[in-house]
């Protein structure tokens, strides 16, 4: 399970030998791509084929027509994103991470989301494209239980479903930009976080959801 090529609409990532400890010196990557990036895809190829029309263009004076067609990509339209929601999660603080990014490039350091390490399970990830990159990686010494993570194809602006807190409830149930859901606890409990979280142009939430504790 260390170093895979992922396919959507869905599946699970664990850390290697989950749920027991990972090794030491570990460095695995994973790469996510939706399973029908078609749309998304023809977008990206348009585009190259647009620089490569524009210069034929500039140069031969021909292809305008195709310029002129492709240079409007119709954008969002049934394109994917990736969204990755954690399970478990449990890594030797400071010294063992997991790296999420988006795209296809794993390890590129402009593309990085998050640098993921500890013991709290992180929130959602969305990524902004149809593809997002995983990197494990662990030092010399100091193991712990590792992660279990699973993922989804979700529709381009969305933050997807953040999920419900225990003893609470959510108020709305719509997770695209610009949406916002509110969320109370049973009585006898008392809300810790954000009572409104938005979904933010990046496909994140503005805040990780709120939990219910005992008063
Ligand atoms: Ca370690």
């Amino acid at each position: 399970m260390c170093d895979a090529h992922l396919r959507g609409p869905s599946g699970i990532i664990t850390s290697p030998n989950f749920p027991i400890q990972y090794d030491n010196n570990a460095h695995c990557v994973w790469i996510i791509t939706a399973l029908n990036p078609a749309k998304v895809g023809e977008e990206s190829v348009n585009i190259q084929y647009n620089k490569e029309g524009l210069k034929a263009e500039l140069s031969s004076g021909r292809q305008q027509g195709k310029w002129m067609l492709c240079s409007n990509p119709v954008h969002g339209t049934g394109a994917q994103v990736i969204k990755l929601a954690f399970e478990e999660f449990d890594l030797e603080r400071g010294y063992d991470t997991l790296t999420v990014g988006d795209g296809g490039q794993d390890g590129d350091q402009k593309t990085v989301l998050y640098v993921l390490t500890g013991t709290s399970v992180p929130d959602l990830i969305v990524s902004t494209n149809h593809q997002m990159w995983l990197l494990f990686q662990t030092d010399g010494s100091g193991s712990s239980l590792g992660f279990k993570a699973s993922y989804e194809e979700i529709e381009q602006g969305s933050c997807g479903d953040p999920g419900i807190p225990a003893y609470g409830r959510r108020e709305g149930s719509r997770f695209r930009h610009g949406d916002t859901l509110k969320f109370e606890c049973q009585p006898a409990f008392e809300l810790v976080g954000q009572k409104a979280i938005t979904c933010q142009k990046n496909n994140q939430w503005s805040a990780k959801k709120p939990g219910c504790v005992c008063k």
